[in-house]
């Protein structure tokens, strides 16, 4: 009996800065109406889908910062949208700004979460490798303070039981690193979600900008095929607030194929039937971790003379 998931990747357009969450709700909602249309199980929103992406501005004052957090999940105006799921039937992915009390103090995360068919938190994820810089950088066309405005994650990179499956979640950059795709595949994930907001300009390295599309897709493809695991990457794309990000979300199958994507720079659906259980064959033969991974061997402090040893 196949295992399926009929995944949406629910890329955004722009979102303004002074575009209120009901709006924002609304679109999602429409997205959301879509897919249940079309019979999907689960829909992928990008990260920080219900704001603008706020880190591109440098602000004085944190209650100004603060605005673009929600301080509970749902909120009065998020509810629509678990609501929408549970009436749908169709679970979803959305990144968003958290605001904590943790720990005696107040905290702040870029965060994930996972919605079930019922409309219910099946899991949660906070964003670990945080781009950018915590200090004003005013010669930059724009600012990227995510270092300044979120604290790293502190939750790992769980993997859920959800939707039949082995679901995980990572939030943009973590994209680009093979660890966030190996501790995962070491918990036999069957299907990463990504969200992402990536700016086509890098303003410390211009020289990347022309490969803003290939590296998108060469980091998840790797990381999908090198774990046996489907990954389904979502972009808040667009011209936004003056800033260009580029959209080019995909849903990528184990062998590391893409077998869905979206085409344009604004809201809009791509839809992949995704079989779990492709992924075995990759993870039986090639990429068999308990048979072919070699942790000792790469944990071996190097002592030939003139050797860099690992830090
Ligand atoms: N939101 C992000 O994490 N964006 C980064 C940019 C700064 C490079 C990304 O990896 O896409």
């Amino acid at each position: 009996m196949p295992r399926i998931i009929t995944v949406g990747a629910a890329q955004l357009g722009p979102i303004a800065r002074d575009e209120g969450r009901p709006a924002v709700v609304a679109r999602l909602t429409r997205l959301l109406e879509q897919a249940a249309g079309h019979g999907c199980d689960l829909v992928v929103f990008p990260e920080l889908a219900l704001t603008t992406f706020f880190p591109r501005w440098y602000m004085a004052e944190q209650a100004e910062v603060d605005r673009f957090f929600e301080r509970e999940m749902p909120g009065p105006e998020t509810r629509p949208l678990f609501e929408a799921a549970r009436r749908l039937g169709v679970g979803f992915y959305l990144g968003y700004a958290e605001l904590a009390e943790e720990d005696g103090r107040t905290r702040r995360f870029n965060t994930s979460i996972l919605v079930d068919k019922q409309g219910a938190i099946a899991g949660k994820y906070r964003k670990i490798h945080l781009p950018g810089h915590d200090e004003h950088e005013p010669w930059r066309r724009f600012q990227h303070l995510e270092k300044r405005y979120f604290e790293t994650g502190n939750l790992g990179f769980p993997v859920f039981r959800a939707f039949g499956g082995h679901i995980g979640m990572a939030i943009c950059n973590d994209r680009r690193w093979p660890e966030t795709y190996r501790v995962m595949g070491l918990q036999d994930v069957e299907m990463v979600l990504i969200g992402y907001n990536t700016p086509v300009h890098n303003p410390p390295a211009p020289e990347h900008d022309d490969l803003s599309h290939f590296h998108n897709q060469l980091v998840m493809q790797s990381g999908a095929y090198q774990n046996g695991t489907w990954v389904v990457g979502v972009a808040k794309a667009g011209l936004e607030e003056g800033v260009e990000q580029i959209g080019n979300s995909i849903i990528v199958a184990p062998s590391g194929e893409i077998v869905g994507r979206c085409t344009t720079l604004g809201d809009e659906l791509a839809i992949a039937r995704c079989d779990l259980d492709l992924g075995l064959s990759y993870k039986r033969s090639v990429f068999n971790f308990a048979r072919h991974r070699e942790p000792d061997a790469y944990r071996l402090i190097v002592e030939r003379k003139g050797a860099i040893p690992p830090s």
